[in-house]
């Protein structure tokens, strides 16, 4: 029988536990815009006692210089204006420009623009705003996140910020602009070892994500392969999962550690791996816990991985069915 990618979204679907990320990130999407803007900068404020990101590079800020200098001139009601079109995914001009940027330009222009709060440049909450009461909801729901969970619901926010360009025709795109790379922070392991498993595509996966080496990474995968990140429907192919990698997948420093194999009757194989990853925007003062579900083909090759966030620490060890 072929394999199919909606079987596959499927493989070890009994042992996985549902996140608390969507449910948060629903009560978010219900505030108002004001009161959107208001908890986005508590929740970054009170976050930013115990972790904070790593400052963009210059270069990688240069990218959004363009509309941080239009900010920084306007006066405070316009400031705010620009703040209600990014979350309520205005067509307006400055959210225009800002649907096009990629996650990680999009998470530099609100580093920066989180400096400028801090001096007092750009004002972080509309001036005479009354919270209201959802605000403390979504912000008590938010606190009982760990910090992984809670830079994943910060990044969501970031990236559905902004007019969606998604549907506007190619003569609409800005020319592509080259993203600068990413400074590894720890050395990548050279040979990847993860209790349970041996399969030689996932090994040689980890290891190669572990180097940004997406060319090698890509290889692995059947040409109608899937990848399935969190919260995310599948990248099928190899064009579309290289170009997704190049932007969203480097610098990760992936720490597999357990998993278990099962040898399918067809002679695919599905394995359940759990374990950490680090991004580069928060280093090794955050680990993120989660699974990789791979369904590893007859002939040894990817046809489909899917990156779940895990609900809790204890999920890690959470591999068999029951
Ligand atoms: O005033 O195997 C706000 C894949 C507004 C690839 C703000 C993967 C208000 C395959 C925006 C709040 C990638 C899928 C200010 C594996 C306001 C694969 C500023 C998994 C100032 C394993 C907010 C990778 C700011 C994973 C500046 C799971 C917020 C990667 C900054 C996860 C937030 C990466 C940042 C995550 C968040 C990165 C920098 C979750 C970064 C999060």
């Amino acid at each position: 029988m072929a394999l199919t990618i909606q079987s596959a979204q499927n493989i070890f679907s009994n042992t996985q536990v549902p996140s608390p990320i969507p449910a948060t990130i629903a009560l978010f999407d219900q505030l108002s815009v004001d009161d959107q803007l208001a908890y986005l900068w508590y929740a970054y404020t009170e976050m930013g006692k115990t972790i904070t990101p790593a400052a963009p590079g210059a270069a990688r800020l240069q990218l959004a210089e363009s509309l941080l200098t239009q900010i920084k001139k306007m006066p405070q009601e316009e400031q705010t204006q620009v703040m209600r079109d990014l979350a309520n995914r205005a067509d307006a001009p400055i959210s225009r420009s800002y649907g096009f940027f990629s996650v990680n330009t999009k998470l530099a222009f609100w580093y920066e623009l989180g400096e400028l709060m801090k001096q007092g440049v750009v004002t972080p909450i509309p001036s005479g705003y009354q919270m209201s009461p959802g605000v403390q909801v979504v912000l008590e729901a938010t606190k009982k996140l760990d910090p992984g969970q809670q830079i994943t619901v910060l990044r969501n926010t970031v990236v559905n910020m902004g007019f969606d360009t998604s549907d506007l025709g190619p003569s609409s795109y800005p020319k592509a602009v080259e993203e600068p790379a990413f400074a590894r922070t720890a050395p990548s392991i050279s040979s990847v070892k993860i209790d349970g498993v041996t399969e030689p595509a996932v090994l040689s996966y980890i290891e190669a994500m572990n180097a940004d080496n997406f060319d090698k990474a890509i290889s692995l995968f059947t040409p109608e392969g899937a990848l399935q990140p969190p919260f995310q429907k599948p990248i099928v192919g190899h064009k579309a999962i290289a170009k997704y990698m190049r932007e969203e997948a480097q610098g990760l420093n992936m720490m597999p550690k357990q998993g278990i194999c099962e040898d399918q009757p067809d002679g695919s194989k599905q394995l359940k791996i759990t374990g950490v990853v680090q991004t580069p925007w928060f280093g090794v003062t955050v680990g993120m816990n989660i699974a990789w579900r791979f369904l590893i083909n007859p002939e040894g090759k990817i046809f489909f991985v899917a990156i779940d966030m895990l609900a809790s620490p204890e999920e890690l060890l959470n591999l068999r069915r029951v």
